[in-house]
Protein backbone atom coordinates (compact mmCIF):
# COMPACT_ATOMS: atom_id res chain seq x y z
CA UNK A 1 0.00 0.00 0.00
CA UNK A 2 2.62 2.53 0.92
CA UNK A 3 4.80 1.40 -1.51
CA UNK A 4 2.49 1.76 -4.68
CA UNK A 5 1.46 5.38 -2.80
CA UNK A 6 4.91 6.34 -3.20
CA UNK A 7 5.38 5.10 -6.64
CA UNK A 8 2.06 7.26 -7.77
CA UNK A 9 3.71 10.14 -5.93
CA UNK A 10 6.89 9.98 -7.98
CA UNK A 11 5.14 9.19 -11.26
CA UNK A 12 3.74 12.93 -10.23
CA UNK A 13 6.38 14.52 -9.58
CA UNK A 14 7.69 13.36 -12.67
CA UNK A 15 5.54 12.85 -15.19
CA UNK A 16 7.78 13.38 -18.23
CA UNK A 17 10.10 10.84 -16.99
CA UNK A 18 8.79 8.06 -19.29
CA UNK A 19 8.63 10.50 -22.33
CA UNK A 20 11.61 11.11 -21.98
CA UNK A 21 13.00 7.47 -21.64
CA UNK A 22 11.27 6.28 -24.52
CA UNK A 23 12.16 9.64 -26.51
CA UNK A 24 15.95 8.90 -26.31
CA UNK A 25 15.34 5.22 -26.92
CA UNK A 26 13.45 6.48 -30.68
CA UNK A 27 17.06 8.63 -30.01
CA UNK A 28 19.06 5.32 -29.72
CA UNK A 29 16.75 3.78 -32.94
CA UNK A 30 17.17 6.46 -34.96
CA UNK A 31 21.31 5.87 -34.33
CA UNK A 32 21.15 2.58 -34.56
CA UNK A 33 19.20 2.54 -37.89
CA UNK A 34 21.01 5.49 -39.68
CA UNK A 35 24.14 2.75 -38.56
CA UNK A 36 22.04 0.10 -40.30
CA UNK A 37 21.68 1.58 -43.64
CA UNK A 38 25.20 3.32 -44.16
CA UNK A 39 27.27 1.79 -41.89
CA UNK A 40 30.38 3.89 -40.30
CA UNK A 41 30.51 6.73 -43.43
CA UNK A 42 30.19 10.18 -43.22
CA UNK A 43 26.37 9.64 -43.98
CA UNK A 44 26.27 7.90 -40.69
CA UNK A 45 24.52 10.61 -38.60
CA UNK A 46 26.94 10.74 -35.69
CA UNK A 47 29.73 11.77 -37.91
CA UNK A 48 28.59 15.63 -37.90
CA UNK A 49 28.73 15.24 -34.21
CA UNK A 50 32.06 13.36 -33.57
CA UNK A 51 33.22 16.87 -35.81
CA UNK A 52 31.84 19.09 -32.67
CA UNK A 53 32.90 16.92 -30.12
CA UNK A 54 36.55 17.15 -31.46
CA UNK A 55 35.94 21.17 -32.49
CA UNK A 56 34.98 21.56 -28.93
CA UNK A 57 37.48 19.49 -27.24
CA UNK A 58 40.00 21.86 -25.37
CA UNK A 59 43.52 21.27 -27.50
CA UNK A 60 45.12 20.30 -24.42
CA UNK A 61 42.79 17.87 -24.10
CA UNK A 62 43.18 16.34 -27.64
CA UNK A 63 46.80 16.16 -26.77
CA UNK A 64 46.13 14.14 -23.66
CA UNK A 65 43.59 11.93 -25.33
CA UNK A 66 46.00 11.23 -28.26
CA UNK A 67 49.33 10.78 -25.90
CA UNK A 68 48.19 8.99 -22.79
CA UNK A 69 44.98 7.54 -23.61
CA UNK A 70 45.62 6.56 -27.17
CA UNK A 71 42.90 4.84 -29.47
CA UNK A 72 41.30 5.28 -25.85
CA UNK A 73 40.78 8.49 -26.42
CA UNK A 74 39.53 8.14 -29.78
CA UNK A 75 36.93 5.55 -28.22
CA UNK A 76 35.76 7.96 -25.80
CA UNK A 77 35.33 10.98 -27.96
CA UNK A 78 33.36 8.57 -30.06
CA UNK A 79 30.98 7.68 -27.25
CA UNK A 80 30.58 11.28 -26.30
CA UNK A 81 29.14 11.70 -29.76
CA UNK A 82 26.86 8.67 -30.16
CA UNK A 83 25.69 9.99 -26.74
CA UNK A 84 24.98 13.25 -28.12
CA UNK A 85 23.75 12.48 -31.24
CA UNK A 86 21.19 10.01 -29.26
CA UNK A 87 19.84 12.58 -27.03
CA UNK A 88 19.87 15.22 -30.14
CA UNK A 89 17.40 12.60 -31.78
CA UNK A 90 15.89 12.02 -29.08
CA UNK A 91 15.01 15.71 -28.61
CA UNK A 92 13.59 15.59 -31.80
CA UNK A 93 11.25 12.81 -31.05
CA UNK A 94 10.20 13.85 -27.56
CA UNK A 95 6.19 15.50 -29.25
CA UNK A 96 5.73 12.17 -30.92
CA UNK A 97 7.16 9.88 -27.21
CA UNK A 98 4.73 12.39 -24.83
CA UNK A 99 1.87 11.74 -27.62
CA UNK A 100 2.52 8.18 -26.60
CA UNK A 101 2.80 8.46 -23.13
CA UNK A 102 -0.67 9.99 -23.11
CA UNK A 103 0.50 13.48 -22.79
CA UNK A 104 -1.10 14.95 -25.99
CA UNK A 105 -4.47 16.27 -26.94
CA UNK A 106 -7.44 14.64 -25.02
CA UNK A 107 -7.68 10.82 -25.13
CA UNK A 108 -10.71 10.12 -26.83
CA UNK A 109 -10.46 12.33 -29.73
CA UNK A 110 -8.97 9.58 -31.79
CA UNK A 111 -9.47 5.91 -32.05
CA UNK A 112 -6.84 4.02 -30.10
CA UNK A 113 -5.20 3.26 -33.22
CA UNK A 114 -5.10 6.60 -34.78
CA UNK A 115 -3.90 8.17 -31.70
CA UNK A 116 -0.82 5.91 -31.98
CA UNK A 117 -0.02 6.37 -35.43
CA UNK A 118 -0.46 10.04 -34.91
CA UNK A 119 2.11 9.84 -32.16
CA UNK A 120 4.52 7.21 -34.26
CA UNK A 121 4.38 10.09 -37.03
CA UNK A 122 5.19 13.03 -34.80
CA UNK A 123 8.17 11.24 -33.17
CA UNK A 124 9.46 9.87 -36.78
CA UNK A 125 9.22 12.61 -38.79
CA UNK A 126 11.39 15.53 -37.19
CA UNK A 127 14.31 13.24 -36.77
CA UNK A 128 14.02 12.69 -39.99
CA UNK A 129 14.33 16.33 -40.82
CA UNK A 130 17.32 16.55 -38.81
CA UNK A 131 18.76 13.88 -40.31
CA UNK A 132 18.48 14.97 -43.67
CA UNK A 133 19.43 18.74 -42.64
CA UNK A 134 22.98 17.01 -41.14
CA UNK A 135 23.68 14.39 -43.74
CA UNK A 136 21.67 15.21 -46.85
CA UNK A 137 21.66 11.40 -47.45
CA UNK A 138 18.55 9.25 -48.61
CA UNK A 139 19.42 6.21 -47.22
CA UNK A 140 20.70 7.44 -43.65
CA UNK A 141 17.49 9.35 -43.25
CA UNK A 142 15.29 6.77 -44.35
CA UNK A 143 17.44 4.42 -41.78
CA UNK A 144 16.55 7.06 -39.35
CA UNK A 145 13.04 7.44 -40.01
CA UNK A 146 12.87 3.53 -39.93
CA UNK A 147 14.91 3.41 -36.28
CA UNK A 148 12.73 5.67 -34.74
CA UNK A 149 9.65 4.54 -36.22
CA UNK A 150 9.90 1.39 -34.70
CA UNK A 151 10.94 2.11 -31.52
CA UNK A 152 7.62 4.20 -31.45
CA UNK A 153 5.73 1.61 -33.02
CA UNK A 154 7.00 -1.25 -30.37
CA UNK A 155 6.14 1.77 -27.78
CA UNK A 156 2.31 2.13 -28.97
CA UNK A 157 2.51 -1.38 -29.24
CA UNK A 158 3.98 -2.68 -25.53
CA UNK A 159 1.04 -2.03 -23.70
CA UNK A 160 -1.36 -4.25 -25.65
CA UNK A 161 1.34 -6.73 -26.13
CA UNK A 162 2.29 -6.57 -22.35
CA UNK A 163 -1.00 -6.81 -21.18
CA UNK A 164 -1.04 -10.36 -20.24
CA UNK A 165 2.13 -10.39 -19.04
CA UNK A 166 3.24 -10.90 -15.35
CA UNK A 167 1.81 -8.05 -12.76
CA UNK A 168 5.57 -6.78 -12.39
CA UNK A 169 5.79 -5.60 -15.73
CA UNK A 170 3.71 -2.07 -14.35
CA UNK A 171 1.36 0.14 -15.30
CA UNK A 172 0.97 0.89 -19.12
CA UNK A 173 3.94 3.68 -19.01
CA UNK A 174 6.11 1.32 -17.58
CA UNK A 175 5.41 -1.42 -20.32
CA UNK A 176 6.05 1.10 -22.98
CA UNK A 177 9.40 2.17 -21.87
CA UNK A 178 10.44 -1.31 -21.98
CA UNK A 179 9.29 -2.00 -25.42
CA UNK A 180 11.09 1.60 -26.33
CA UNK A 181 14.55 0.51 -24.86
CA UNK A 182 13.80 -3.40 -25.86
CA UNK A 183 13.39 -2.39 -29.54
CA UNK A 184 16.14 0.14 -29.35
CA UNK A 185 18.51 -1.94 -27.84
CA UNK A 186 17.40 -4.26 -31.17
CA UNK A 187 17.77 -2.02 -33.50
CA UNK A 188 21.54 -0.96 -32.53
CA UNK A 189 21.84 -4.71 -31.84
CA UNK A 190 20.96 -5.66 -35.41
CA UNK A 191 23.11 -2.72 -36.74
CA UNK A 192 26.56 -3.85 -34.97
CA UNK A 193 25.65 -7.61 -36.15
CA UNK A 194 25.36 -6.16 -39.93
CA UNK A 195 28.03 -3.39 -40.12
CA UNK A 196 30.07 -4.73 -37.50
CA UNK A 197 32.48 -2.03 -36.24
CA UNK A 198 32.59 -0.68 -39.75
CA UNK A 199 36.42 -0.73 -40.60
CA UNK A 200 37.15 -2.23 -43.60
CA UNK A 201 39.51 -5.73 -43.19
CA UNK A 202 43.08 -4.70 -44.78
CA UNK A 203 44.01 -7.30 -47.09
CA UNK A 204 46.92 -9.08 -46.91
CA UNK A 205 50.10 -8.35 -48.95
CA UNK A 206 51.18 -11.89 -49.16
CA UNK A 207 48.61 -12.33 -50.98
CA UNK A 208 49.32 -10.87 -54.33
CA UNK A 209 46.54 -9.51 -56.41
CA UNK A 210 45.89 -11.85 -59.34
CA UNK A 211 45.73 -8.45 -61.40
CA UNK A 212 48.63 -6.49 -60.18
CA UNK A 213 51.38 -5.26 -62.40
CA UNK A 214 54.25 -7.62 -62.86
CA UNK A 215 56.47 -4.70 -61.17
CA UNK A 216 54.45 -4.97 -58.39
CA UNK A 217 54.13 -8.66 -58.35
CA UNK A 218 58.33 -8.72 -58.31
CA UNK A 219 58.72 -5.64 -55.68
CA UNK A 220 56.26 -7.68 -53.23
CA UNK A 221 57.86 -10.64 -53.71
CA UNK A 222 61.37 -10.06 -53.40
CA UNK A 223 59.88 -8.37 -50.11
CA UNK A 224 58.29 -11.58 -48.80
CA UNK A 225 61.78 -12.96 -49.69
CA UNK A 226 64.26 -10.33 -48.10
CA UNK A 227 61.98 -10.88 -45.22
CA UNK A 228 63.21 -12.55 -42.04
CA UNK A 229 61.22 -15.89 -41.27
CA UNK A 230 61.46 -14.72 -37.40
CA UNK A 231 58.18 -16.46 -35.76
CA UNK A 232 55.34 -13.72 -34.79
CA UNK A 233 57.75 -10.91 -36.47
CA UNK A 234 56.29 -8.87 -38.83
CA UNK A 235 57.42 -9.04 -43.10
CA UNK A 236 58.93 -6.16 -44.60
CA UNK A 237 55.79 -5.31 -45.98
CA UNK A 238 53.28 -5.10 -43.21
CA UNK A 239 50.86 -7.09 -42.98
CA UNK A 240 48.34 -5.01 -40.59
CA UNK A 241 49.04 -0.92 -40.95
CA UNK A 242 48.59 1.40 -38.21
CA UNK A 243 45.96 4.12 -39.03
CA UNK A 244 46.22 7.69 -36.87
CA UNK A 245 42.76 9.93 -37.57
CA UNK A 246 41.74 13.23 -36.28
CA UNK A 247 38.14 12.03 -36.54
CA UNK A 248 35.94 8.44 -36.37
CA UNK A 249 34.75 8.07 -39.23
CA UNK A 250 36.77 8.47 -42.22
CA UNK A 251 35.68 10.54 -45.49
CA UNK A 252 34.25 8.25 -48.29
CA UNK A 253 35.68 10.13 -51.49
CA UNK A 254 34.59 8.96 -54.70
CA UNK A 255 37.37 9.06 -57.42
CA UNK A 256 34.88 10.11 -60.08
CA UNK A 257 34.24 13.46 -57.82
CA UNK A 258 37.57 13.51 -56.20
CA UNK A 259 39.84 16.86 -57.76
CA UNK A 260 42.98 18.18 -56.24
CA UNK A 261 43.74 22.11 -56.64
CA UNK A 262 47.47 23.45 -56.13
CA UNK A 263 46.70 27.08 -54.81
CA UNK A 264 48.03 30.05 -53.19
CA UNK A 265 51.66 30.97 -54.02
CA UNK A 266 52.24 29.73 -57.75
CA UNK A 267 52.86 31.12 -60.81
CA UNK A 268 49.45 29.35 -62.56
CA UNK A 269 46.47 27.75 -59.99
CA UNK A 270 46.08 23.77 -61.16
CA UNK A 271 43.32 21.65 -60.89
CA UNK A 272 43.86 17.58 -61.41
CA UNK A 273 41.19 14.84 -61.40
CA UNK A 274 42.02 11.13 -60.86
CA UNK A 275 41.92 10.26 -64.54
CA UNK A 276 44.64 13.12 -64.96
CA UNK A 277 46.29 11.01 -62.19
CA UNK A 278 46.33 7.99 -63.90
CA UNK A 279 47.33 9.21 -67.27
CA UNK A 280 50.83 10.23 -65.91
CA UNK A 281 53.63 7.98 -65.25
CA UNK A 282 53.22 5.72 -61.91
CA UNK A 283 55.85 5.19 -59.95
CA UNK A 284 56.36 2.34 -57.21
CA UNK A 285 58.01 3.12 -54.10
CA UNK A 286 58.49 1.20 -50.55
CA UNK A 287 57.99 3.88 -48.11
CA UNK A 288 57.66 3.15 -44.04
CA UNK A 289 55.43 5.71 -42.42
CA UNK A 290 55.56 6.68 -38.20
CA UNK A 291 53.67 9.12 -35.98
CA UNK A 292 55.24 11.13 -34.06
CA UNK A 293 53.20 9.81 -31.22
CA UNK A 294 54.58 6.34 -31.69
CA UNK A 295 55.81 5.08 -28.04
CA UNK A 296 59.48 4.16 -28.44
CA UNK A 297 58.90 0.69 -28.83
CA UNK A 298 55.24 1.17 -29.97
CA UNK A 299 53.62 -0.02 -33.05
CA UNK A 300 52.27 2.98 -34.96
CA UNK A 301 55.45 2.33 -37.87
CA UNK A 302 54.59 0.13 -40.96
CA UNK A 303 55.87 -0.12 -44.85
CA UNK A 304 54.08 -0.25 -47.76
CA UNK A 305 54.66 -0.32 -51.25
CA UNK A 306 52.60 2.41 -52.69
CA UNK A 307 52.00 3.31 -56.47
CA UNK A 308 51.47 7.00 -57.73
CA UNK A 309 52.63 9.94 -59.20
CA UNK A 310 55.54 12.30 -58.28
CA UNK A 311 54.53 14.76 -56.84
CA UNK A 312 57.70 17.18 -58.80
CA UNK A 313 55.27 16.65 -62.20
CA UNK A 314 52.69 18.84 -60.75
CA UNK A 315 55.00 20.75 -58.50
CA UNK A 316 56.70 21.75 -61.92
CA UNK A 317 53.83 22.72 -63.93
CA UNK A 318 52.16 25.37 -61.37
CA UNK A 319 56.05 27.00 -60.40
CA UNK A 320 55.89 27.13 -56.91
CA UNK A 321 56.93 30.91 -55.37
CA UNK A 322 56.83 30.10 -52.06
CA UNK A 323 58.99 28.00 -49.47
CA UNK A 324 55.88 26.67 -47.36
CA UNK A 325 53.20 24.37 -48.31
CA UNK A 326 49.91 23.14 -46.73
CA UNK A 327 48.17 20.10 -47.61
CA UNK A 328 44.56 19.84 -46.96
CA UNK A 329 42.13 16.55 -46.77
CA UNK A 330 39.05 15.95 -47.29
CA UNK A 331 38.16 15.23 -43.73
CA UNK A 332 39.32 19.26 -42.69
CA UNK A 333 42.84 18.16 -42.05
CA UNK A 334 45.90 20.30 -42.54
CA UNK A 335 49.49 20.14 -41.78
CA UNK A 336 51.90 22.76 -43.28
CA UNK A 337 56.03 22.30 -43.59
CA UNK A 338 59.01 23.40 -45.91
CA UNK A 339 57.95 22.87 -49.54
CA UNK A 340 61.09 21.31 -50.52
CA UNK A 341 60.01 18.39 -48.32
CA UNK A 342 57.38 18.07 -50.75
CA UNK A 343 59.11 18.11 -54.07
CA UNK A 344 60.88 13.97 -53.77
CA UNK A 345 57.06 13.17 -52.10
CA UNK A 346 54.68 10.73 -53.93
CA UNK A 347 50.48 11.62 -54.85
CA UNK A 348 49.67 7.34 -54.18
CA UNK A 349 46.32 5.84 -55.27
CA UNK A 350 47.27 2.34 -54.67
CA UNK A 351 49.14 0.45 -51.60
CA UNK A 352 50.46 -3.24 -52.26
CA UNK A 353 49.22 -3.15 -55.77
CA UNK A 354 45.35 -2.87 -54.53
CA UNK A 355 43.49 0.49 -54.82
CA UNK A 356 44.15 2.66 -51.44
CA UNK A 357 41.76 1.41 -49.30
CA UNK A 358 39.50 4.17 -47.38
CA UNK A 359 41.36 4.19 -43.87
CA UNK A 360 44.59 4.99 -45.77
CA UNK A 361 43.19 8.21 -47.60
CA UNK A 362 41.32 6.78 -50.83
CA UNK A 363 41.57 8.18 -53.50
CA UNK A 364 44.77 10.01 -53.29
CA UNK A 365 47.16 10.54 -50.34
CA UNK A 366 50.34 12.09 -49.96
CA UNK A 367 53.87 10.14 -48.82
CA UNK A 368 56.56 12.57 -47.98
CA UNK A 369 60.09 10.67 -47.60
CA UNK A 370 61.89 10.47 -44.40
CA UNK A 371 58.89 12.96 -42.59
CA UNK A 372 57.00 12.23 -39.20
CA UNK A 373 53.38 10.43 -40.65
CA UNK A 374 51.52 13.21 -39.83
CA UNK A 375 52.77 15.29 -42.97
CA UNK A 376 51.46 12.66 -45.21
CA UNK A 377 48.12 13.78 -45.44
CA UNK A 378 45.25 11.31 -47.09
CA UNK A 379 42.37 12.04 -48.73
CA UNK A 380 44.42 14.91 -50.08
CA UNK A 381 42.14 17.56 -51.55
CA UNK A 382 44.58 20.56 -52.10
CA UNK A 383 48.26 21.67 -51.74
CA UNK A 384 48.42 25.12 -51.05
CA UNK A 385 51.59 26.88 -51.55
CA UNK A 386 52.67 29.71 -48.88
CA UNK A 387 55.25 32.53 -48.86
CA UNK A 388 55.03 32.10 -44.42
CA UNK A 389 54.85 29.66 -42.15
CA UNK A 390 51.91 29.23 -40.47
CA UNK A 391 50.88 26.12 -38.32
CA UNK A 392 49.26 22.71 -39.09
CA UNK A 393 46.44 20.77 -37.12
CA UNK A 394 48.81 19.06 -34.72
CA UNK A 395 51.17 22.43 -34.14
CA UNK A 396 48.20 23.92 -32.69
CA UNK A 397 47.59 21.31 -30.26
CA UNK A 398 51.59 21.30 -29.21
CA UNK A 399 53.37 18.63 -30.90
CA UNK A 400 56.10 19.59 -33.48
CA UNK A 401 56.19 16.28 -35.87
CA UNK A 402 56.41 17.64 -39.34
CA UNK A 403 60.32 17.49 -39.18
CA UNK A 404 62.17 14.38 -39.99
CA UNK A 405 61.52 11.15 -38.12
CA UNK A 406 63.81 10.03 -35.14
CA UNK A 407 66.13 6.77 -35.46
CA UNK A 408 64.74 3.95 -34.12
CA UNK A 409 65.49 0.36 -33.75
CA UNK A 410 62.66 -1.50 -32.13
CA UNK A 411 62.62 -5.00 -30.24
CA UNK A 412 59.48 -6.66 -31.53
CA UNK A 413 59.87 -10.31 -30.50
CA UNK A 414 62.12 -12.06 -28.30
CA UNK A 415 62.30 -15.88 -27.77
CA UNK A 416 63.85 -18.47 -25.64
CA UNK A 417 65.71 -20.93 -27.95
CA UNK A 418 66.56 -23.11 -24.73
CA UNK A 419 69.98 -24.13 -23.12
CA UNK A 420 70.28 -20.45 -22.39
CA UNK A 421 70.49 -19.22 -26.18
CA UNK A 422 68.27 -16.58 -27.17
CA UNK A 423 66.53 -15.17 -30.56
CA UNK A 424 65.89 -11.15 -30.47
CA UNK A 425 64.61 -9.25 -33.89
CA UNK A 426 62.79 -6.35 -34.99
CA UNK A 427 62.69 -3.39 -37.41
CA UNK A 428 64.81 -0.26 -37.72
CA UNK A 429 63.84 3.02 -39.28
CA UNK A 430 65.65 5.91 -39.67
CA UNK A 431 63.95 7.90 -42.65
CA UNK A 432 66.10 8.92 -45.70
CA UNK A 433 69.07 8.23 -43.78
CA UNK A 434 68.67 5.22 -43.47
CA UNK A 435 69.67 2.29 -41.42
CA UNK A 436 73.41 1.55 -41.69
CA UNK A 437 73.53 -0.64 -38.33
CA UNK A 438 71.73 -2.47 -35.17
CA UNK A 439 74.06 -2.97 -32.11
CA UNK A 440 72.73 -5.53 -28.91
CA UNK A 441 74.01 -5.45 -25.82
CA UNK A 442 73.00 -8.14 -23.30
CA UNK A 443 75.09 -6.92 -20.72
CA UNK A 444 73.81 -3.42 -19.51
CA UNK A 445 74.83 -1.94 -22.31
CA UNK A 446 79.19 -2.51 -21.68
CA UNK A 447 79.34 -4.27 -25.04
CA UNK A 448 77.65 -4.07 -28.36
CA UNK A 449 77.76 -6.76 -30.86
CA UNK A 450 76.07 -6.18 -34.36
CA UNK A 451 72.72 -7.90 -35.69
CA UNK A 452 71.98 -9.42 -38.52
CA UNK A 453 70.21 -7.16 -41.04
CA UNK A 454 67.78 -8.05 -44.22
CA UNK A 455 68.73 -6.92 -46.94
CA UNK A 456 67.53 -3.77 -47.98
CA UNK A 457 64.62 -2.72 -49.36
CA UNK A 458 64.98 -0.76 -53.34
CA UNK A 459 64.14 3.11 -51.77
CA UNK A 460 66.09 5.49 -49.71
CA UNK A 461 62.84 5.86 -46.76
CA UNK A 462 61.96 2.16 -45.84
CA UNK A 463 62.83 0.42 -42.65
CA UNK A 464 64.95 -2.58 -42.30
CA UNK A 465 64.74 -6.06 -39.88
CA UNK A 466 67.42 -7.06 -37.55
CA UNK A 467 67.80 -10.29 -36.25
CA UNK A 468 70.36 -11.48 -33.31
CA UNK A 469 71.07 -15.01 -31.45
CA UNK A 470 73.27 -15.33 -28.58
CA UNK A 471 73.89 -17.42 -25.53
CA UNK A 472 72.86 -15.94 -22.05
CA UNK A 473 72.13 -18.06 -19.25
CA UNK A 474 69.48 -16.91 -17.60
CA UNK A 475 67.17 -13.06 -17.31
CA UNK A 476 68.82 -10.62 -18.55
CA UNK A 477 68.11 -6.96 -19.86
CA UNK A 478 68.48 -6.94 -24.04
CA UNK A 479 68.77 -3.29 -25.23
CA UNK A 480 69.32 -1.99 -29.21
CA UNK A 481 70.06 0.92 -30.90
CA UNK A 482 70.60 1.57 -34.41
CA UNK A 483 72.88 3.79 -36.67
CA UNK A 484 72.16 5.64 -39.58
CA UNK A 485 73.06 5.90 -42.49
CA UNK A 486 75.38 9.34 -42.03
CA UNK A 487 76.76 7.18 -39.33
CA UNK A 488 74.82 8.93 -36.08
CA UNK A 489 73.97 7.11 -33.43
CA UNK A 490 69.95 6.79 -32.23
CA UNK A 491 69.61 9.39 -29.16
CA UNK A 492 70.07 7.15 -25.95
CA UNK A 493 68.61 10.42 -23.59
CA UNK A 494 64.68 9.11 -22.81
CA UNK A 495 61.96 11.08 -23.61
CA UNK A 496 58.15 10.02 -24.45
CA UNK A 497 56.84 11.07 -28.05
CA UNK A 498 55.27 14.89 -26.98
CA UNK A 499 56.15 17.11 -28.89
CA UNK A 500 58.70 16.02 -31.03
CA UNK A 501 58.79 11.91 -31.06
CA UNK A 502 60.27 9.00 -28.70
CA UNK A 503 64.12 8.86 -27.64
CA UNK A 504 65.97 6.36 -25.91
CA UNK A 505 67.45 2.60 -26.59
CA UNK A 506 64.38 0.20 -26.22
CA UNK A 507 65.21 -2.31 -23.74
CA UNK A 508 63.64 -5.83 -22.48
CA UNK A 509 64.37 -8.03 -20.01
CA UNK A 510 64.65 -11.60 -21.60
CA UNK A 511 64.55 -14.76 -19.68
CA UNK A 512 64.14 -18.70 -20.16
CA UNK A 513 60.16 -19.51 -20.75
N1 LIG B 1 43.55 13.82 -43.87
C1 LIG B 1 44.28 13.28 -42.87
N2 LIG B 1 45.53 12.90 -43.13
C2 LIG B 1 46.29 12.35 -42.15
C3 LIG B 1 45.79 12.24 -40.83
C4 LIG B 1 44.46 12.65 -40.58
O1 LIG B 1 43.93 12.56 -39.46
N3 LIG B 1 43.73 13.17 -41.63
N4 LIG B 1 46.60 11.71 -39.84
C5 LIG B 1 48.04 11.85 -40.06
C6 LIG B 1 48.85 11.12 -39.09
S1 LIG B 1 49.01 11.83 -37.55
C7 LIG B 1 49.56 10.02 -39.44
S2 LIG B 1 50.66 9.32 -38.35
C8 LIG B 1 49.37 9.36 -40.76
C9 LIG B 1 48.91 7.94 -40.56
O2 LIG B 1 48.68 7.32 -41.79
P1 LIG B 1 47.90 5.94 -41.80
O3 LIG B 1 46.62 6.14 -41.06
O4 LIG B 1 47.71 5.57 -43.23
O5 LIG B 1 48.79 4.97 -41.08
O6 LIG B 1 48.42 10.02 -41.56
C10 LIG B 1 48.45 11.43 -41.47
N5 LIG B 1 47.54 11.95 -42.44
MO1 LIG C 1 50.80 10.80 -36.60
Amino acid sequence: MAKSRTGEVAARARPWLPAVAVALAAGLGAVGGSYLSVGRRPAFVVEPFDRLVLLLSPDALVAVAITQLGTLGHQLAFLTAIAVTCTVFGLAALPGAAFLLGRGPAPGALSRGGSALLGVILGTVPPAIVAYGLTRSQPSTLGVAAGAGFVLLATAGASALLAGERRSLGSPARRRVLGAVGSAIGVSGLALFVQGTGEEPFPSPLEIPEDARPEVRELLTRAKDQSFGVEGLEPLVSTDFYEVDIGNVDPDVDPEEWSLSITGAVAEEREYDFADLEGMTLEDRFATLRCVGDQLNGRQMDTALWSGVPVRQLLEAAEPAGDRVILHGADGYYNEFPIDALWPGLLAYRMNGRPLPRAHGAPVRALVPGHWGEINVKWLTEIEVRDEDTMGYWEHRGWHGTGPVNTVAKLWQTRSLGSGRYEVAGHAYAGTRGIEAVEVSTDEGDTWVEAELSEPLPGDDVWRQWRHEYGAGGWHKVIVRARDGDGNLQIPEEDGPRPDGATGWVSETVGPQ
